[in-house]
């Protein structure tokens, strides 16, 4: 016979809670008799009401249970996170492209360049551009003071996420600078400005045949991308953003597509 361990959670105590009399206090006559009505009561109570109480095995069953759903649903929580980051990247792109269009707009021309220039990693730092964008004391190429976008500073210096640099700190080889604009992943944002002025400026994917991500050049006067969760340039650095045979896509985030 199983024994039943948790009694109270029915509407009458388990039986067994009956036998469970301390050494020494065992109940003799009348006691006795009226405990063992009491006793017989209550079994045809549980009778009657059916077995509610459950054992050691059916409680670990239930952990068990809890614990494996909770593990299907890790993996669902971190994805949902990961595709919010990427709607933060997207974002914060659209917003990078129009401040910059804005300031040609205002200005007849885009801050600071003279050729086609790409700022962030593997470019010119990225807030040389930020500061001017952002209009702050150490902008030179926005004497009316317009700011044209406004991110908000990151919330932990030491390991920037989302917002602008307050600190200069390297992440996965990477160096972030004070005023760089980083991405949800801790990337400084890259943006390719078109200071050549043709209106195109070159895919960081290459040839569609091969990067993914549109022709070679784009044409646009301005365009930015992050390099996701990995921090490299397509997977792990290949330089795809999408492949073109088997349209495996990498984690980066784009504002031309
Ligand atoms: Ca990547």
């Amino acid at each position: 016979m199983r024994k039943r361990i948790v009694g109270r959670l029915c509407p009458t105590l388990s039986p067994a809670f009956h036998r469970m009399e301390p050494p020494g206090r065992e109940r003799h006559g009348l006691a006795a008799r009226s405990g063992e009505r009491a006793g017989a009561n209550e079994s045809n109570a549980l009778q009657q009401g059916g077995e509610c109480a459950f054992t050691l095995i059916e409680l670990l069953v239930v952990i068990a249970i809890i614990a494996i759903l909770i593990g299907l649903l890790f993996p669902a929580f971190r994805a949902v996170q990961d595709q919010a980051k990427r709607t933060q990247a997207k974002n914060d792109l659209t917003q990078i492209v129009n401040a910059v269009n804005a300031y040609y707009t205002d200005y007849g021309k885009y801050p600071l360049v003279a050729a086609d220039t790409t700022y962030g990693p593997g470019g010119t730092a990225n807030n040389l551009l930020f500061n001017e964008l952002r209009s702050t004391a150490t902008a030179t190429q926005n004497p009316r003071q317009i700011v044209f976008i406004s991110p908000p500073s990151v919330k932990n210096p030491s390991n920037p996420r989302s917002g602008i640099a307050l600190q200069a700190t390297t992440i996965n080889g990477i160096s972030v600078a004070i005023g760089d604009f980083v991405d949800p992943w801790g990337t400084p944002y890259n943006v390719t400005i078109d200071g050549s002025y043709d209106n195109s400026v070159a895919n960081p994917y290459g040839a569609q045949t091969t990067g993914g991500a549109g022709p070679d050049p784009v044409p646009s006067g301005v365009i930015g991308w992050s390099r996701g969760k990995d921090q490299t340039l397509g997977t792990n650095g290949d330089n795809v953003y999408r492949n073109p045979t088997t349209g495996a896509q990498s984690d980066d985030v784009i504002s031309w597509q």
